[in-house]
């Protein structure tokens, strides 16, 4: 099978491989695909992604690229003027590190958050200790959501003068487990921000079939 296939179904993190397909100007198939749906291309996904998760994306030469973050600079370092990348190397060294940021300290706690049995042995019908473990990580979420606010607005958005790679991002995993009210009491100019990227005329067709339709 040639061109990019991607693993993905909607309201998911692949509208972050999404977005960063479609502002590199790739075509690809999307293939339906989730661990909560099960009459979905599940077997097909696990196949390449053992651990079931979406994004998963299949290069032309076969190569399986997973990770959200590792999508998109893989697509801004193969595609450097669609903009997903700073052109500095100060920039890129920002962008990459806020990218790795939220893949290991928000991302990771969404599924935490998500699937608490999995992180606690013994607690697939313990559900007050289930709600215990969101509970604490939420809370663990939030914070790690306060110090990216602080520490990661590089210009007028997150990677530069222009959104990029890890304003898109941002934008999407802010959307899980209550963060957006969370920040917008607690960083209420972040939270305008990330409001404003879900808007933003170059992911609008992406971001509308995954949360508007
Ligand atoms: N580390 C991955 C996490 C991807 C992830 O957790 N995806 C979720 C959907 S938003 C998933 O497929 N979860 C299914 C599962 O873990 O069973 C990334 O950064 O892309």
């Amino acid at each position: 099978m040639s061109g990019y296939r991607l693993f993905g179904s909607r309201r998911s993190g692949s509208a972050i491989a999404e977005a960063g397909l479609a502002i590199a100007g790739i075509d690809y198939r999307l293939i339906d695909a989730a661990t909560w749906l099960p009459e979905s291309a599940l077997a097909e996904l696990h196949r390449v992604n053992p651990l079931g998760q979406i994004p998963t994306l299949v290069l032309p030469g076969g190569e399986v690229l997973t990770e959200s973050a590792a999508i998109l600079i893989h697509l801004g370092l193969m595609h450097p003027a669609c903009g997903l990348l700073p052109d500095s190397a100060s920039g890129r060294a920002h962008v990459i590190r806020g990218l790795v940021y939220l893949a290991a300290n928000c991302y990771s706690a969404i599924s935490v958050i998500d699937y608490p049995e999995r992180w606690c042995a013994d607690a697939d019908d313990d559900e007050p200790a289930k709600e215990r473990i969101r509970r604490g990580t939420r809370q663990r979420l939030y914070h790690h959501w306060e110090i990216f606010a602080d520490a990661f607005l590089l210009d007028r958005y997150l990677s530069g003068a222009a959104p990029g790679a890890l304003d898109w991002m941002a934008s999407v995993v802010s959307r899980w487990a209550g963060t957006r009210s969370h920040l917008r009491e607690a960083r209420p100019a972040f939270a305008t921000l990330m409001d404003e990227l879900d808007r933003h005329p170059a992911v609008t067709a992406v971001f509308s079939r995954h949360w508007e339709e």
